[in-house]
């Protein structure tokens, strides 16, 4: 089916301008100022023409022993079809005891097949560093999993020595390891500390997990990687992205992701009487944090903007870890709401151009993650993954308006300028102002593959 999108502003991260995208069997086959074609219209007057969102953080479907996230696969890519988010790259749980490292990413792939909506690529995940793990890397890799994430606290905490050999094999093979940097001494200790002294409100989960704590992993991570590549996940403090800034200078690869919540909250809000729906790994950090951050963002020091989007529901957080932040699941949901709320805090308030955003939100995540140009930018030959961006929608956020199945939002009351009127998944319109018009199964899976690529 061949479809014109006509009389749009388009965007990508160096230019904006007017102009139309001819799309043949969801391929972008032409972009110029005015395209002559029999193909169905959509017109786009009055809109910015966006690439779609390309959220390389997500955990949907997430199981922790008997703790399950609110939104499945379904209900988490319909939220963010909603939010114009196109493609996403999910960050299963870890395997039973002992398995593959292929096993997750199999088993998402399974599931993933009859639900999807949206497009998605699986990142694997590091449970431990022996003989057979490492030699299952460079076989995952051509599977498309170029990515994979090791933690350095929870249960499946890995020691120095594993660190050294997973970023070693993953540079020889093209992988890019991504971490979640945060010091599991410090929290296990700070965590024990509070509890025997009864400090167990949600402000002692942040005070459980310093800015020292987050600067001090990465450092470790950076001291061990030589010159394999780094992604640090849900960077959040000023600490933490200094020991990176430095780390640059001295010649290493690595890249930084934060999040809304890191940019838009702050500690504060462990002080509400709904404290408890803040809490997350890592926690809201300060004011001066959220400054830092933001200045990253504008001079081009975090390189992508993804959600950390982790559903558990905010029932679920008081029936598990009322009056104990130690037991509360944590997590925030944020997939639908990342593109608006950074437009509006970002481009509406003047922070950040309009370029900037999309380089943010899309491009540098599919770069980084193995799958441009297929996906992250508009361009012949790209796939046709298209938002219409209204930049005068005004919307006030509420749980009751948003597609997630989830029951709350960390952003409820906030009032948001710029917001998609209609959202293009390879050619297909998948939403459409308030509807979701494709079925279960239209996702597919993306071969990703870091080669091809000049991150
Ligand atoms: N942080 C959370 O709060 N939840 C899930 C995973 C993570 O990194
Ligand atoms: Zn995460």
């Amino acid at each position: 089916m061949k479809r014109l999108v006509k009389n749009g502003k388009i965007v990508t991260p160096e230019k904006t301008f007017k102009g139309d995208i001819l799309i043949d069997d969801g391929i972008i086959k032409d972009i110029a100022p005015h395209i002559k074609s029999d193909a169905e219209v959509i017109d786009a007057s009055g809109l910015f023409v966006l690439h779609g969102g390309v959220d390389v953080h997500t955990h949907l479907n997430l199981k922790l022993g008997d703790r399950q996230v609110g939104d499945g696969f379904y209900e988490g890519m319909r939220a963010a079809a909603f939010g114009g988010t196109t493609t996403i790259v999910d960050h299963p749980e870890g395997g039973p005891k002992g398995c593959s490292l292929h096993h997750q990413p199999d088993y998402y792939k399974k599931l993933l097949l009859s639900e999807a909506v949206i497009d998605y690529g699986i990142h694997g995940i590091f449970q431990r560093a022996d003989e057979d793990i490492l030699n299952e890397i460079p076989e995952l890799i051509s599977k498309g999993v170029t990515s994979m994430k090791a933690y350095l606290t929870y249960d499946d905490m890995l020691t120095n020595s594993d660190i050294d050999k997973i970023l070693n094999k993953m540079k020889h093979s093209g992988g890019i390891t991504a971490f979640h940097a945060e010091d599991d001494t410090t929290i296990k200790y700070l965590r024990d500390k509070y509890g025997k002294e009864g400090k167990l409100a949600p402000i002692y989960h942040a005070k459980s997990r310093p800015a020292e704590s987050e600067a001090l992993a990465i450092q470790n991570i950076l001291d061990i990687a030589g010159d394999a590549p780094v992604y640090i996940v849900h960077l959040s403090t000023r600490l933490g992205l200094e020991v990176i800034k430095k780390a640059r200078l001295d010649g290493k690869t690595v890249y930084a992701e934060t999040c809304p919540q890191y940019l838009l909250l702050d500690e504060s809000y462990y002080e509400r009487e709904d404290g408890i729906k803040y809490i997350m790994a890592p926690p809201l950090r300060t004011k001066e944090d959220t400054d830092a951050l933001w200045k990253a963002v504008i001079n081009g020091d975090i390189d992508v903007i993804a959600t950390d989007h982790c559903s558990f529901s905010c029932a679920d957080k008081i029936k598990f870890g009322q009056g104990d932040f130690r037991k509360v699941p944590g997590g925030a949901p944020g997939v639908e709401t990342r593109l608006p709320l950074i437009f509006s805090e970002g481009v509406i308030n003047g922070r950040i151009s309009i370029n900037r955003f999309v380089e943010l939100v899309a491009e540098k995540p599919a770069q980084i993650m193995g799958m441009y140009p297929k996906k992250g930018c508009i361009k012949i030959g790209a796939d046709a993954d298209i938002v219409l961006w209204d930049a005068e929608l005004t919307k006030t956020i509420s749980v009751k308006e948003l597609h997630q199945k989830c029951d709350y939002t960390p952003y409820e009351g906030m009032e948001v300028t710029g917001w998609p009127r209609t959202v293009i998944l390879k050619g297909e319109i998948i939403v459409n102002k308030d509807e979701l018009l494709i079925e279960k199964g239209f996702g597919e899976y993306i071969n990703r593959n870091r080669k091809a690529i000049g991150a």
